[in-house]
C-alpha cells in the first residue's frame, strides 16, 4: 500500500505548519485577555524580606501583582516530583518544596517571586520592572561536587548537604572483586555537560476562568496535557479535575523540556481566577534560558575491567547528578532507572555496580531532556569502550564485537531484559556504509594536507516506552505508563483517531494516520488524528521517552482490533457468511473467494442506522483500548564519526557520519530518518558547542544565543542512514522507538572521533575549538 506502514509519506500536518497556519497556545486570544509578567529572582540565593508593589499597582493598565504568599494563603500546593527514589540505606528522598511563587527565600536566578497582571504584555513587564523585592542575599553553590563538600550553603532545610538521595544499583562486592581481578581496567573521569532544551515555539499558556461555572481551561505548551490535568487538580489544587480542560494545541518542540508543570501554568490559572480575566504568558527567549528546565549535568568516575581475553569482567560507576534548585516532575527517575540500568550497553556485562548521589544547586532544575539518562549511560559506556581499545592496542570494533550480546533475550545486571536487537549486524552495516577500510587512506591524505583526521564509534542502545505499569510503579512512579486510544468509523467511513500521544513535532498526525489506512485498505486522508485536548481524549500519559509508536500506536493498534471484530460481525450477517470467512481488503469488506461485498462506508452505514444489525449488537462503530506494554522497547545502533581537526585552530568538521540504526517495523522511514537527523544534531550540539555555564555566584553566563552555541547547518554533515531490523517481539506492530537515538548515539561517536584525531582521550564535551587547540598544543613536541 503506498500510504500504509513503511510508505515514505510527506507529513501532512506540514502543510499548516509551513504555511503560518498552525494554532501555537500564543496565537489564542481571549476576549477578556490580559497579560502576565513575573518577577524573578536577580540573586541565586537569597531571603526575601519584603515586596512593595504600590508603584507597580498604580501604573497604567495593572490589574493585579500577585505574590507567594497570596499563592499558598489560596491553598495552592507545592511542585512535586512524581518519582519516589529510594537511598541505598533506605530513606525516602529529600524534596525541598518549591512554591510557583516563592514566599520567603529564591534558589536560582529566575525564581518567579510575583507576578504582575495587566491590559497588555509591555504593560505587565513595565509594571514587573517596578515591583520592589527586598532581598538578603545569601552564598550560592552551582557546581554540584562543591554543593556535596563540608560547609557548602544549603539549599532546602530537610535536605541536608544537598543530598537528595543516594541510591545503588547492582552488586557492589561483585563489581570490585571483579575489578581487582582484571587483566586490564580503564578509568575515566566523566562530564556530561549541561544544556539548554531550546525548543523553538517557548513556552507558553492562556488560562481561562469561567467564573458561571468554575470551570478552567488552559491552553498550554506541554507534551502530556492529562497528566498536567491530573497533576494541577490531584497535587497543585489548583481545580478539581472535572472543572479543569487542558489543551496543548500545535507545539514547537519540547525535547523533554514540555513534560513538566511549571510555576507559570500554574500561576496563570490561580491568577486567572483572582482578576477574573483570561491570563496569557509566553517566555522570552531569556526567560526560556533561565527558567526551562536544563538536561544532563552529571558528573562521574567509571571503571570497567577487562580479562586477558578482552571480555568485560567489571563495571563500577559513581555519579553526582546536579538537580538544581527544585525537583522537577520526573527528575529523580532520569539519573537511576533512565540512565544506570542502561550501563550494560550493547555488553554483556556480569558485574555492574552504579551508586548516584543527587543534589541541590542554585541553578534551575535539571529534568529530562531528549533521550533523559540513556545518553548519559551510552556516553560514559562508549567513551570507556574506546578508550580501553587504545589503551590495550585493540581495535575499538573488535572490542566491541567481543562483548556484544547476542542472544535474546538477555537478562542485564541492572533490571533490564533486553528483548531483540543484532549488534553485530548494526556495526557491519555501518562499517560498510562509512568505509571504515578506507580510513587509514583518508588520514595519510589528510595528514598531507595538514589536518588530524579521527574516527570513532558509539553502538549505542535505548530504551524506550517505559513498561509496564506494575512495575514502574513498584520503582516509585507515581503512575503506570500505559496508554489509550478510541478509533471511531463515522456513518460515512472516515475516521477519527483519539490519542493520548502527543506530536509536538514527531509526525503523529501522518504516521499514526498510516497504521489506520493500512489496517483497514482506506485513504490517509480519510483518517484524522485528534490529540492534546482532555476534553476530546479520556485520557492519556503523553509523549516522552519515544513511547508513542511502540506504545500509543499499540492502544490504537488493540482498539482497531476491537473494530475489525465488530466490522466483520456486521459483514457476516449481512452478506450471510461466517464471520471467519470476512476478509477487510482495498477499502472493501468481502467474502473471501466469493465476490460478496460490502465498501467500507457502508457497514459504517450500517453500523449507525442500525436496522439490520445481528441480534443484540448495540448501534455504532467506536472503539477503546487501555494498552500496556509488557517490557520497554530497545532500539539499538552503531554510529560511526568521521571528523578532521585543524590544529592550527582546534575547529572541527564533522566530514561523515554514519548511523546504522534498528527501530524494529518502521512505519515511515522519512519520519524516521528526520528523528534521528534531529537527534543527531542534537548530539552533535552537546558533544561541539553547548555547555549551560553559571558563574560562581549563580548568575547565568549562558543566557543568550550570543553565548549558548546551537549547531547550526554548517556544523552538521549529510548523514548517512542504514536500517537494520529486529521485530520487537513484545508489541503488536514489532516496532521500537526512533525519536531520541540520534541524541544518545551521536556524542560518544563525535568525542571518540575527536579523541583519536587529537591522541588524547582526556577530552570532555563540548569540544570547543580552544578546548580542543589547547590540548593539542599541551601534546605536541615544539619545534
Ligand atoms: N516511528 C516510525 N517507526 C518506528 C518508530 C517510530 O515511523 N519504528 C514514527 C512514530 O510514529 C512517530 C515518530 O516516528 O511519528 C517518533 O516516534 P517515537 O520514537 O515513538 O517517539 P515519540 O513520538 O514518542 O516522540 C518522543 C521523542 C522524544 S522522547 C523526544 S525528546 C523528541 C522526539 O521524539 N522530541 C522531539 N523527537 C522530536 N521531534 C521534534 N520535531 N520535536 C521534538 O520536541
Amino acid at each position: 500500500m503506498t500510504e500504509g506502514i513503511g510508505a515514505r509519506v510527506k507529513r501532512t500536518e506540514d502543510r499548516r505548519f509551513i504555511t503560518g497556519k498552525g494554532k501555537y497556545t500564543d496565537d489564542i486570544r481571549m476576549e477578556n485577555q490580559a497579560y502576565a509578567a513575573f518577577v524573578r529572582s536577580p540573586h541565586a540565593h537569597a531571603k526575601v524580606t519584603g515586596i512593595d508593589r504600590s508603584a507597580a499597582e498604580a501604573m497604567e493598565g495593572v490589574v493585579a501583582v500577585l505574590d507567594g504568599h497570596q499563592l499558598t494563603g489560596d491553598g495552592i500546593g507545592n511542585i512535586i516530583c512524581g518519582w519516589a527514589i529510594t537511598s541505598k540505606d533506605g530513606s525516602a528522598m529529600n524534596m525541598g518544596a518549591w512554591s510557583a511563587l516563592a514566599t520567603d527565600r529564591v534558589r536560582y536566578v529566575g525564581d518567579a517571586v510575583a507576578v504582575v497582571i495587566a491590559d497588555t504584555a509591555a504593560q505587565a513587564r513595565l509594571a514587573a520592572e517596578a515591583v520592589e523585592v527586598e532581598y538578603e542575599e545569601l552564598p550560592a553553590v552551582t557546581n554540584a561536587e562543591k554543593a556535596l563538600a563540608e560547609g557548602a550553603p544549603q539549599l532546602h532545610d530537610n535536605a541536608p548537604g544537598n543530598l537528595i538521595y543516594d541510591w545503588e544499583i547492582g552488586e557492589e562486592a561483585a563489581t570490585d572483586e571483579a575489578l581487582a581481578g582484571a587483566a586490564h581496567v580503564t578509568e575515566l573521569p566523566i562530564v556530561n555537560n549541561r544544556v539548554s532544551p531550546n525548543a523553538m515555539e517557548p513556552r507558553s499558556a492562556v488560562a481561562i476562568y469561567d467564573e458561571a461555572d468554575e470551570h478552567y481551561t488552559l491552553y498550554t505548551t506541554s507534551q502530556n496535557p492529562h497528566v498536567a490535568r491530573l497533576v494541577l487538580s490531584a497535587f497543585y489544587n489548583v481545580a478539581p479535575e472535572h472543572k479543569l480542560r487542558v489543551v496543548a494545541p500545535d507545539v514547537g518542540g519540547g525535547f523533554g523540556s514540555k513534560i513538566y508543570i511549571y510555576p507559570e501554568e500554574i500561576t496563570c490559572l490561580w491568577a486567572s481566577m483572582k482578576t477574573g480575566r483570561s491570563v496569557k504568558w509566553t517566555s522570552t527567549r531569556s526567560e526560556a534560558f533561565m527558567t526551562d528546565a536544563h538536561g544532563r549535568d552529571h558528573v562521574s568516575k567509571a571503571r570497567i575491567g577487562f580479562d586477558t581475553e578482552g571480555k568485560i569482567v567489571g563495571l563500577k560507576v559513581d555519579t553526582i547528578a546536579n538537580f538544581g534548585a527544585y525537583m522537577s516532575l520526573f527528575s529523580s527517575a532520569v539519573p537511576t532507572y533512565l540512565y544506570a540500568t542502561l550501563l550494560s550497553g550493547q555488553y554483556d556485562i556480569q558485574n555492574i555496580h552504579c551508586n548516584v548521589r543527587a543534589v541541590y544547586t542554585n541553578t534551575v532544575p535539571v529534568d529530562a531532556y531528549r533521550g533523559a539518562g540513556r545518553p548519559e549511560a551510552c556516553y560514559l559506556v562508549e567513551r570507556l569502550m574506546e578508550t580501553a581499545a587504545r589503551e590495550m592496542g585493540a581495535d575499538p570494533a573488535e572490542l566491541r564485537r567481543k562483548n556484544f550480546i547476542t542472544e535474546f533475550p538477555h537478562q542485564t545486571p541492572v533490571i533490564m531484559n533486553y528483548d531483540s536487537g543484532d549488534f553485530h549486524g548494526n556495526l557491519d552495516k555501518a562499517m560498510a556504509a562509512a568505509d571504515v577500510a578506507g580510513f587509514d587512506e583518508r588520514r595519510k591524505e589528510a595528514a598531507a594536507r595538514g589536518k588530524l583526521r579521527g574516527l570513532g564509534y558509539s553502538c549505542y542502545i535505548e530504551a524506550c516506552g517505559i513498561a509496564p505499569s506494575a512495575a514502574v510503579g513498584s520503582l516509585g512512579a507515581g503512575v503506570g505508563l500505559w496508554e489509550s486510544a478510541e478509533v471511531r468509523v463515522n456513518p460515512v467511513g472516515t475516521i477519527e483517531v483519539l490519542t493520548g500521544s502527543h506530536s509536538h513535532g514527531q509526525g503523529h498526525e501522518t504516521t499514526f494516520a498510516q497504521v489506520v489506512a493500512d489496517r483497514f485498505g482506506v485513504p490517509l486522508n480519510s483518517v484524522s488524528i485528534v490529540h492534546g485536548d482532555t476534553d476530546k481524549v479520556q485520557f492519556g500519559m503523553g509523549t516522552y521517552g519515544s513511547r508513542s509508536g511502540a506504545v500509543g500506536l499499540s492502544a490504537i493498534s488493540r482498539a482497531m482490533d476491537k473494530v475489525e471484530a465488530k466490522v466483520k460481525k456486521i459483514a457476516a450477517h449481512t452478506l450471510e457468511a461466517a464471520e471467519d470467512d470476512i476478509v477487510i481488503e482495498g477499502g472493501e469488506v468481502k467474502v473471501a473467494g466469493t465476490d460478496r461485498k460490502m465498501a467500507w462506508h457502508e457497514v459504517g452505514l450500517a453500523a449507525y442506522t442500525g436496522h439490520n444489525l445481528p441480534p443484540d449488537m448495540e448501534p455504532g462503530l467506536k472503539e477503546g483500548a487501555f494498552y500496556d506494554p509488557v517490557n520497554f522497547t530497545f532500539p539499538a545502533g552503531a554510529y560511526i564519526c568521521e571528523v578532521e581537526v585543524d590544529p592550527d585552530t582546534g575547529v572541527t568538521e564533522i566530514v561523515q557520519f554514519t548511523a546504522a540504526d534498528d527501530f524494529g517495523t518502521i512505519i515511515n522511514p522519512m519520519i524516521v530518518e528526520g528523528q534521528v537527523h534531529g537527534g543527531v544534531a542534537q548530539g552533535i550540539g552537546q558533544a561541539l558547542l553547548e555547555n549551560v555555564v553559571y558563574d560562581d555566584a549563580g548568575q547565568l553566563l549562558t543566557g543568550s544565543y550570543m553565548d549558548y552555541a546551537m549547531p547550526r547547518a554548517w556544523d552538521t554533515p549529510f548523514y548517512t542512514l542504514e536500517h537494520n531490523t529486529t521485530v520487537c517481539p513484545n508489541n503488536p506492530l514489532g516496532l521500537k522507538g526512533c525519536g531520541e537515538a540520534g541524541a544518545i548515539g551521536a556524542p560518544p561517536a563525535v568525542i571518540n572521533a575527536i579523541t583519536d584525531a587529537i591522541g588524547d582521550n582526556d577530552l570532555q564535551m563540548p569540544a570547543t575549538p580552544q578546548k580542543v587547540w589547547r590540548m593539542i598544543q599541551a601534546t605536541q613536541t615544539p619545534i
